[in-house]
């Protein structure tokens, strides 16, 4: 059965792509397009065109499984999207479910494009290190402006068909049910049309277009585009298409195109699309196995976790029931709720319903016998064993048989939390990355115990709340806090030496993460397990402590913050950790950002490769995802293990090896010394 195939509906033949499970823009895809509109062309009776997917989507792109290794004798995308554009028969796109990359590229080559308001289209190719590759950087703005169209090619998001009928993108809003009806309507309707409009010959959205548009662009957006190759050559093939006609534009596209698709960003980043996808398969987890219901959800604790926690599931359509001890904090955290839905809605991303809307999911309560029908309860409560057990125990008491209890613990044992209930197969870990309303990452802690259907369920609304997730295994700190204790080991001795706190974050944001460790730690908060009580002067951070030095929170840790939470070296913690240094004998005065960045980065390598070791990770790759989402390891590097890869494991296992003395207690990871004398990498 080819995967195009045509039917007619009266003057109309109408072209159907069924190529599950996206429509892919394979090769049998793209000799079907170019076979059928033959026919169309061919046959006096056809006046109109429409193109339309069966499945769930239209086109969603090209197959990112053929970079690389185009299949042999089939056509060119471009050469697919020129025989629809040069059609002297109008062609309509029929789009449902997302239209992106080479597919919205498809649609920018038909005359006219429909789309159901539930769809969305995109050029997410900068999400992949590349730029589009057939012509969208130089249709897109000729059909919908420069304005429109540099937000779209640099950021890779795609918009919703109601904002692309306004800004000409789609040309009419069909009926949800009734796509190719409608659509088949449509291109009667405009049989009769004296011309048809052809994207590529269009001017008049780009002319007079100055260079200043694109210089402001790049200023506006140089924090978030920073570190990463391809929007850069997104603005620049935007910037062509207002200076050159549209033959020589395309040419100079694919130049752009051509170096990115054979760089390291590019790679990194398609290694990232799959292993994204990798991570939700897991081992020995039958694929039958029965996904509970999630029709109400318990969140114990209404603090910063707490509170984020809970608007991922009231944002998802999911009620909550809050559950604090006390009314202040229970009051506080609802107002905190409120006000992060408000600041939203004011940058206009939901509109003043959808805040009314999901706090009317929100049940706030002082009782944990509230939380009796729900059917997952996650408790975030303060970070301490006996409190958790606690809890569990009591939750074993009144939760219905068929909850799951599930911990936020960011690095306690879960067979050991699960010791206190009756109930250890409905026990497992939900470990949300603050804030938790924003950050991706979701490490899902799969204890001894863990019954299937908790792990699977878990697994699924993880997707539905639109968390990446990844199982861990059971040990201290689990995957991404065990593999951070390693590089925040490794700062804290730097301290000792005579390395100052700002030198050893620029190294890190210089290699692309977003702040580094002791930004971090004051972003956290320098308190975290300390008390008076049982503070430890020799320890730099328990030093700024007793000198009421918290972090971020009070404006002064190992940095000074001014009330915009700008930040400052401050002299007297730099005096103090110069006083140390000299006094511990270690100050050093020669080492170089390399030695800085080796020593920071390896031990985290050789710490998952342990864990890989433990099968606590099920795959080197699940490791790169937790990295990239959960804790901002610059995404154009691929994560740890596929960096590491690049940098080569025996550079790694040398690199370990020379600074040997900075690490006495660290072992060697086996698997890494196996694999670097293999020259293999972690893929
Ligand atoms: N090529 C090949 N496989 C793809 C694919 C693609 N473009 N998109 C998805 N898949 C696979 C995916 O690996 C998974 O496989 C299954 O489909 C379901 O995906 C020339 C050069 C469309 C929004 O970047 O954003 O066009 O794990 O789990 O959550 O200028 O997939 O089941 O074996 O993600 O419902 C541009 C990428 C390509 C879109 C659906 N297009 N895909 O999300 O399902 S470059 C993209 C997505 C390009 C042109 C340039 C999402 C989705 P498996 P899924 P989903």
């Amino acid at each position: 059965m080819s995967v195009i195939t045509t039917h007619r509906d009266g003057e109309v033949l109408v072209i159907v792509s069924d190529n599950p499970p996206v429509n892919a823009l394979g090769a049998a895809v793209r000799d079907g397009l170019v076979a059928a509109m033959d026919e169309a062309l061919a046959n006096d009776d056809v006046k109109t065109v429409v193109i339309r997917c069966d499945g769930r989507t239209f086109f969603a792109g090209a197959d990112i499984t053929e970079f690389g290794n185009p299949k042999a004798g089939s056509v060119d995308l471009n050469t697919v999207i020129n025989t629809i554009e040069s059609s002297p028969k109008p062609v309509v796109a029929a789009i449902h479910g997302t239209a992106l990359g080479g597919g919205l590229e498809v649609a920018l080559g038909c005359h006219y494009r429909v789309a159901v308001p539930s769809a969305k289209l995109g050029l997410p190719e900068v999400k992949l290190g590349l730029i589009p590759g057939a012509g969208g950087t130089q249709r897109l703005p000729r059909v919908v402006g420069v304005e429109a169209a540099l937000p779209m090619v640099t950021s890779g998001d795609p918009i919703p068909a109601k904002l692309a009928a306004s800004i000409g993108l789609v040309d009419k809003l069909v009926g949800e049910g009734s796509l190719e009806a409608d659509a088949v309507e449509f291109a009667r309707g405009v049989i009769g049309n004296a011309s048809h409009p052809v994207s590529s010959a269009r001017t008049d959205k780009i002319a007079g277009t100055g260079s200043g548009v694109f210089d402001a662009f790049r200023k506006t957006n140089a924090r978030r585009l920073k570190g990463f190759d391809a929007p850069e050559a997104a603005i620049k093939a935007v910037e062509i298409a207002t200076k050159h006609p549209f033959a020589q534009g395309l040419p100079m596209e694919r130049a752009l195109f051509e170096p990115l698709l054979a760089g390291a960003q590019s790679a990194a980043l398609r290694h990232l699309f799959f292993a994204e996808r990798a991570a939700n398969k897991i081992d020995n987890l039958p694929a039958d196995t029965p996904i509970l219901p999630i029709a109400r959800v318990g969140v114990i604790g209404a603090g910063t976790m707490g509170g984020g926690i809970t608007m991922n599931f009231l944002s998802a359509g999911i009620p909550v029931t809050m559950v604090e001890r006390e009314q202040a904090p229970l009051d506080r955290g609802v107002a905190t709720i409120r006000k992060n839905y408000e600041n939203t809605a004011a940058k206009g991303r939901i509109t003043a319903d959808q805040v009314e809307q999901a706090m009317s999911l929100l049940t706030p309560s002082l009782s944990l016998e509230d939380l009796a029908q729900c059917d997952l309860v996650i408790e975030a409560v303060f970070e301490l064993m006996e409190i958790k057990k606690d809890v569990f125990g009591k939750l074993d008491a009144i939760c219905k048989p068929s909850a799951i209890l599930a911990s936020n613990t960011s690095y306690l044992d879960i067979n050991e939390i699960a010791t206190s209930t009756s109930r250890p197969e409905a026990l497992i870990g939900l470990h949300f990355f603050s804030p938790a309303n924003v950050m991706r990452m979701l490490e899902v802690v799969r204890g001894a115990k863990t019954g299937a259907s908790a792990l699977a369920t878990s697994m699924k609304i993880a997707k539905t709340i639109g968390k990446v997730a990844v199982v861990a295994g059971v040990c201290h700190g689990f995957i991404g806090n065990r593999i951070l204790a390693a590089r925040q080991k490794q700062g804290e001795a730097m301290l000792l030496e005579g390395i100052l706190p700002e030198r050893v974050d620029r190294v890190l944001t210089d290699f692309g993460f977003p702040m580094g460790p002791f930004q971090m730690a004051d972003l956290a908060g320098l308190d975290i397990g300390w008390t008076k009580e049982t503070s430890d002067p020799t320890r730099i951070n328990y030093a700024l402590c007793e000198r009421g030095r918290l972090g971020q929170k009070n404006g002064a840790g190992f940095y000074d913050y001014a009330a915009d939470r700008t930040r400052t070296p401050s002299d007297e913690v730099n005096a103090l950790i110069l006083d140390f240094a000299d006094k511990s004998g270690l100050r050093r005065s020669d080492v170089s950002d390399e030695e800085i960045l080796e020593r920071l980065l390896y031990p985290m390598i050789n710490e998952a490769a342990l864990i890989l070791e433990e099968h606590i990770a099920q795959r080197a790759s699940d490791i790169d995802v937790m990295y990239v989402h959960g804790y901002g390891w610059p995404s154009f590097t691929g994560g740890p293990m596929f960096w590491a890869g690049t940098q080569g494991l025996d550079k790694v296992v040398a690199g370990l090896g020379k600074h040997a003395d900075k690490w006495p207690d660290l072992s060697i990871s086996k698997l890494l010394r196996d694999k670097a004398a293999k020259g293999e990498s972690f893929a």
